[in-house]
Order: C-alpha cells, then structure tokens, then sequence
C-alpha cells in the first residue's frame, strides 16, 4: 500500500516547512503552467505593493515557523490568490550579526522590566526587517490545502477502549507488512542495513529509515524479528529484546556513524502506522521528527516502565492524536455509545 494512504489510519507529521510544502507543489505548478502563463505574469507584473489584494481567509498562522499563509483575491483577478509570508532568518556571520542590528539606526522600544531581566521591540533597518513573500496565482484547492493545517483529535486511549475499538481496527484496516518482511528476509535495502542479529527472540534489523535521505541527518530504524503488534503487546518477557535493541543499536551506531548513545533519541510510535514493532533512532538535533509527546515513547522510558510494572502497557492509558475526523470517529462512537464511557466515569471521578 502506498504511503499516502497511511495518514487514515495515524496522523501523518503535518508538513511544517514552506520547503516540504513548496517542493510537493511544484509539479502541481508547473502542471498548471502553460494554461495560466499570461495572466500569471500580468499579475506579477502589476504587483509594487499588495495594496490590491484582499485577504479573505487565514489558512495557516504558525508561530513557531513565523510564517502566514492566507487565501485572497487579486483587484480584478477572478481566481483565488496563496500568499505565504515568512519571517526570514537571521546571518550567519558575527560580523553581518553587529552591522545589521548593532547600530544606532535599530529603534529600541523597552517592554517590561524585572529583576535583571529587560524586555524590548527591536525595529532595526528595512533591509534586515524584511519578510519573504510567496505568491501563488492561481491558487488550486490543492494549494490551498497543503497550507492549511490539519484539525487533531485526541484519543485517550484504555485498555478497554484498545480492546473495543483500536484492535478491530489493526485487524481490519492494517497497512501491508512485506517492505518489513523484505528487510527482515535479506529480499530488499540489504545495501542500507546497518546491523542484523538474526536471534529470533531478541533479533533485529537495524536499517536506514526511508526519511534518511543523506548521511548529514541521522535516521534508522530497528525492526523486531518476533511478530509483536505494538507498545501495547510489550511485556516482561520482552525485556531481552528491548535491552538488546538499546545497547546493540546503539554500538552499531557507534561503530558506523561514531555517534554516541548520548547524542541519541530512541523511540516507539504509537500509534504507529505500521503494527510491527519498531523502533526509531535519531540525533537530538532533529526537531519535528514525529516525536511530539502526543505519540512517541522513549525505549528507555518503556523498558522503565515495565521494569516497575511487567503488565504496564496491558494496563496503562495511551493517550495519541489522530488528524482526519474519519479515524477518530470510531473513537468517538464508542465513546459516545457507552452510558458510562471509562474515560468519561474517570473525569467524573476527579
Ligand atoms: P511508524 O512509527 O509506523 O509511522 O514508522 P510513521 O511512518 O508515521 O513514522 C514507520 C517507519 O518506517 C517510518 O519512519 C517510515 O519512514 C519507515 N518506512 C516505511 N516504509 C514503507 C519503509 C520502507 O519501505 N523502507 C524503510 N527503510 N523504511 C520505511
């Protein structure tokens, strides 16, 4: 099954960077671009200021990115109009840092003070107060879509609801297995295996992860030989292969990318797109790589807790989020359905 179909089931990371967004639009653009050439370029060329633009909806407001996308018209435009602004960066160098901020043409407005603390507005010179605009005329729905971000629900999930409503669902809708398969039987990416320890009660392939497009960022993942589902199966018995996992995974990484197990976050998803166990390496310098609190679990925070309680993960609440209404609705109506709902029972009981 194809990755796009995934994010039914389990959120896929909402694309974040004007970069991931902008690269998947290009093909849309330039599919579009002999038909809109010449109005396209007439509004380009009218275009001194944005005075004649009405912006008729906000798509995206992402504070931590700094950036803005919202929907609009052009004066005499009939189609629908992206604009994208974006707060640039700052230079590189102390020396371009000193001359674009640390003179007298920056206006300083004090905010608050406390203790050592001051707050300020820095206005420093146009040239280094500027935005980075992105104009998309016309804009497809399809572009407009890939700036607006997804609604999220929360699930808390119980055991009983696990029970009830997240098993029938693995059972029934599970995305194929065989690219794992593949990797475990040596039949595909044996050239970006990094380790392999075929025990098959503690065995793993340790290999490079689809997201790991070059040896810069670090991205790997460990598949587990035994058939286990997800964190939820993971018991006392499963502590070998869980210890196995953290301390061989982190040697082969050592030993290949000279990497220590401290610069390191290792993790589980749930839930995870794919019901076979495995689990995620990355350096902790990679931020927004689906490890968000809402969904991943530190391999040395589950092998924690089960070492305290060996049935934890058969008894605990996993709480996750999902983006489209269609995987949550099956939530919500068994929720909805149940006189006494136990999530429900457990708030009314605080
Ligand atoms: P997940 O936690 O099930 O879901 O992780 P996520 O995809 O939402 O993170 C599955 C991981 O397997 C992801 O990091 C995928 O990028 C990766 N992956 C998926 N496929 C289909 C392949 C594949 O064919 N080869 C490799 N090497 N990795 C894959």
């Amino acid at each position: 099954m194809a990755d796009g179909s995934v994010d039914v089931l389990v959120c896929e990371e909402y694309k974040s960077s004007l970069n991931d967004s902008q690269a998947s639009l290009d093909q849309n653009v330039n599919d579009n671009n002999e038909s809109t050439t010449n109005e396209n370029d007439t509004i380009h060329e009218l275009l001194n200021n944005l005075s004649n633009f009405t912006v008729k909806r906000i798509l995206r407001n992402d504070v931590t990115q700094k950036l803005l996308a919202v929907e609009g018209t052009f004066k005499g435009y009939k189609q629908p109009a992206l604009v994208v602004l974006e707060k640039k960066g700052f230079p590189k160098e102390e020396l371009s840092v000193n001359e674009a901020f640390f003179n007298d043409e920056t206006i300083v407005k004090k905010i608050y003070r406390n203790d050592i603390y001051r707050g300020y507005d820095l206005f420093p010179e146009k040239e280094h107060n500027g935005l980075a605009a992105t104009i998309i005329y016309p804009a497809t729905p399809k572009h407009i879509e890939k700036f607006t971000p997804p609604t999220f629900y929360l699930v808390e999930e119980t055991p009983e609801v696990y029970e009830n409503v997240t098993l029938p669902i693995i059972n029934s809708q599970q995305l194929s297995l065989q690219w794992v398969d593949n990797i475990l039987e040596g039949k595909a990416e044996t050239d970006r295996v990094i380790f392999n320890d075929p025990d098959k009660k503690t065995g793993f392939v340790l290999v490079k992860d689809l997201k790991m497009k070059d040896e810069k960022s670090l991205y790997l993942i460990a598949l587990v030989r035994q058939k286990i589902k997800s964190i939820r199966d993971l018991n006392e018995s499963h502590l070998p292969l869980l210890t196995n996992i953290k301390e061989a995974g982190t040697k082969a990484i050592k030993e290949t990318y000279n990497i220590s197990e401290n610069q390191l976050k290792i993790f589980f998803h749930y839930q995870p797109s794919y019901y076979q166990l495995h689990v995620h390496f990355i350096t902790l310098d990679v931020e927004n790589a689906g490890s968000f609190v809402e969904r991943a679990h530190l391999l040395s925070t589950v092998i924690s807790n089960i070492q305290m309680v060996p049935d934890y993960y058969q008894k605990t609440t996993l709480t996750f989020r999902l983006c489209k209404y269609l995987a949550f609705k099956p939530y919500e109506d068994y929720l909805n359905g149940r006189e006494d709902p136990p999530t429900k029972r457990a708030r009314l009981s605080l």
